[in-house]
C-alpha cells in the first residue's frame, strides 16, 4: 500500500515536472511511457502492443518484467470437450482454453487489454466471460455473449491490482461454472511480485455427476445434486489426481514456492492447506493484505489466494481442502514433491517405534461399500471390470489410484512384496482389517486398515482386480478362496 502510493506520488511530481517543460529530454523509456499513461486526456497514448502469453495448469506464465502499461490482447477460446474426471471416469468439460481450469493469464496493473472470447463452432451451447479483474458491466460479461463458431472482443483497463477469478456467466451461470469454466487472471502491481522460485496455479472446482464418485463411464451432470450442493468430486484442477504421483508439482529444498490458488465452486468453500508446511504468507482473498504464518486458508467460491512458503525440508507436501472427507474421498487433493538434503533439526523423522497397547483397542468398521449388490461375476474378465469399480470407491482413497499407496501413511498394493508373498493372508487383511506393525516393500506401517464390510464376492472382484495390476503376479481370486482365507487368516 505504502509503496504503491509514494510511486504514485512519484509519478505524479514526475508528470508535473514534465509539464512544466524541465525535464525536456526524459532518458528513461519506462517514465515516458508512464507519463504518456497519466497524460490520457491530453495526449493520445501509444503503448506497446503484446500478446499474452497463457498457460494450462499448474504452470503460470513468467512474471512480468516490463515497468510500464501495455495494451494487452488475449485470445481465449472456449470448447467443449469430454477429459477424464478419475480413472474410468470421464465428464463434458466446457473450458476455457482446453482444460479444466481455464488458461492462466497474467497482466500489469494499468495495462489495458484488447479481450478476443472465440466459440469453438463444434460447441453447443453459447458462453461469454465475467472476470473479477474487469470493472464495467457483468465484468466482461455484457459484452461477449458468444454463440458457437463466433469471436467477440471487448477492451478493459486493469485499475486494481490482485489474483481474480474468471467464470462464465451464461445462463443457467450454475451448470457453465459446474462443467468446469472458471480460470484465473492475475493482475500484477506495478512494482510487481517479490521474486520466487516456483510458481504453480491451481484451482479447486466442485462437480455434480449422475452417478457416484468412482462410478465409471461418461457421466452426466446432475442438476439435483448440484443444487443441493452435493458434490461427487471435489478436485484440485480439473480431475481425480490431477497434481498426484507423476503430476505432482515438484520443488528442491531451499526454493520459495508460490502458489496461485483459485476456487471456481459453483458451491464449496475451500479450506486450503498443505499438510507438513505453513504459509509464510498470504495473499489475503488475493489481494494487497499480507497475513503471515497461516495454516490454512479460506478460499471462498469465485475467490482467490496467493499463498508462499519456503520448502524447508524434502518430502512429499499434500495439498488438500481441510473439509477433509473432500480430499481422502472426493478427490481435493494434491501433491508437491521437494527434493534435497534433510535438515534434522527441523525435523528429525521418527526417532522412536514401538508399541503401544492399552485395552481394549479395537479395529474401525468403515460403513457398507456402495458397490451394486446385484453385480455379480461369472468369470475373471467380469471380475475385473467389478473389481475396478470397487477398487476406486473403496481402496483407492488410501492406496491410491495407481496401488502407490502414500509413503509412511498407506502401504502401496503396487508390486506389493507383502501381497505378492501370500495372497491369501491379504485377502484376510481385506476381509478383517488390519493393525499393528507390518512391512511392505522395505518399509515400516503402523497404522490401521479398517474392516470394510465387503462381500466374499466383492473382495474376491477387487482381489483379482488388484492382483492383475501394477506389477502384481496375476491370478484370479474366487469367492471360495476368500471364504477359506478368511477363517485361516482371523486374528
Ligand atoms: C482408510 C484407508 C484404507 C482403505 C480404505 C483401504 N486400506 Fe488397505 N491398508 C491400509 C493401511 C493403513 C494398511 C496397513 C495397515 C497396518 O499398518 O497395519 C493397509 C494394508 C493393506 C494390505 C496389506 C499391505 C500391502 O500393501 O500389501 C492390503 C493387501 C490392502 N491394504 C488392501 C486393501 C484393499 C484391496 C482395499 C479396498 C478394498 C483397502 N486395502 C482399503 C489402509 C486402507
Ligand atoms: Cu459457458
Amino acid at each position: 500500500m505504502k509503496r504503491s502510493t509514494i510511486s504514485r506520488a512519484l509519478q505524479y511530481a514526475a508528470l508535473a515536472i514534465y509539464s512544466a517543460g524541465i525535464l525536456s529530454s526524459c532518458s528513461s523509456q519506462t517514465t515516458q511511457a508512464e507519463i504518456a499513461e497519466k497524460n490520457a486526456d491530453v495526449a493520445p497514448k501509444e503503448l506497446p502492443v503484446i500478446e499474452a502469453e497463457l498457460t494450462d495448469a499448474p504452470n503460470v506464465p513468467a512474471p512480468i518484467t516490463r515497468k510500464h502499461a501495455a495494451k494487452v490482447v488475449v485470445k481465449l477460446e472456449v470448447t467443449e470437450v469430454v477429459k477424464k474426471m478419475a480413472d474410468g471416469v470421464d465428464y463434458t468439460f466446457w473450458t476455457f482454453g482446453g482444460s479444466v481450469p481455464g488458461k492462466f493469464i497474467r497482466i500489469r496493473q494499468n495495462d489495458e487489454v484488447e479481450f478476443h472470447l472465440m466459440n469453438h463452432p463444434d460447441s453447443k451451447n453459447p458462453h461469454n466471460i465475467d472476470l473479477h479483474a474487469v470493472t464495467g458491466p457483468g465484468g466482461g460479461a455484457a459484452s461477449t455473449f458468444t454463440a458457437p463458431g463466433q469471436e467477440t472482443v471487448f477492451n478493459f483497463k486493469a485499475l486494481n491490482p490482485g489474483l481474480y477469478v474468471y467464470h462464465c456467466a451464461t445462463a443457467p451461470v450454475g451448470m457453465h461454472i459446474a462443467n468446469g469454466m472458471y480460470g484465473l487472471i492475475l493482475v500484477e502491481p506495478e512494482e510487481g511480485l517479490p521474486k520466487v522460485d516456483k510458481e504453480f496455479y491451481v484451482m479447486q472446482g466442485d462437480f455434480y455427476t449422475k452417478g457416484d464418485f468412482g462410478t465409471p463411464g461418461l457421466q452426466p451432470f446432475d442438476m439435483q445434486k448440484a443444487l443441493d450442493e452435493n458434490p461427487s468430486y471435489v478436485v484440485f484442477n480439473g480431475s481425480v489426481g490431477a497434481l498426484t504421483g507423476d503430476n505432482a508439482l515438484t520443488a528442491k529444498v531451499g526454493d520459495n514456492v508460490r502458489m496461485f490458488v483459485g476456487n471456481g465452486g459453483p458451491n464449496l468453500i475451500s479450506s486450503f492447506h498443505v499438510i507438513g508446511e505453513i504459509f509464510d504468507k498470504v495473499y489475503a482473498e488475493g489481494g494487497t493484505t499480507v497475513n503471515e504464518h497461516i495454516q490454512t486458508t479460506l478460499v471462498p467460491a469465485g475467490g482467490a489466494a496467493i499463498t508462499e512458503f519456503k520448502a524447508d525440508v524434502p518430502g512429499t507436501y499434500v495439498l488438500v481442502d481441510h473439509s477433509i472427507f473432500r480430499a481422502f474421498n472426493k478427490g481435493a487433493l494434491g501433491m508437491l514433491k521437494v527434493e534435497g538434503n534433510e535438515d534434522k533439526n527441523i525435523y528429525s523423522g521418527q526417532l522412536v517405534q514401538k508399541i503401544y497397547q492399552p485395552e481394549g483397542s479395537t479395529v474401525q468398521e468403515m460403513p457398507q461399500s456402495k458397490a451394486p449388490a446385484a453385480a455379480f461375476a461369472s468369470n475373471k474378465e467380469m471380475r475385473l471390470e467389478l473389481g475396478k469399480t470397487l477398487y476406486a470407491q473403496n481402496c483407492q482413497a488410501c492406496h491410491q489410484a495407481e496401488g502407490q499407496g502414500i509413503k509412511g501413511a498407506f502401504p502401496p498394493l503396487a508390486k506389493s512384496d507383502y501381497l505378492n508373498a501370500d495372497v491369501n493372508r491379504a485377502i484376510g487383511v481385506v476381509a478383517h482389517g488390519l493393525e499393528g506393525q507390518i512391512k511392505v516393500n522395505g518399509e515400516l506401517y503402523n497404522s490401521t486398515m479398517p474392516k470394510l464390510k465387503l462381500t466374499d464376492e466383492e473382495i474376491a472382484n477387487v482381489m483379482t482386480y488388484v492382483m492383475n495390476n501394477w506389477s502384481n503376479k496375476g491370478g484370479e481370486v474366487t469367492p471360495d478362496q476368500v471364504k477359506k482365507a478368511k477363517t485361516t487368516y482371523k486374528h
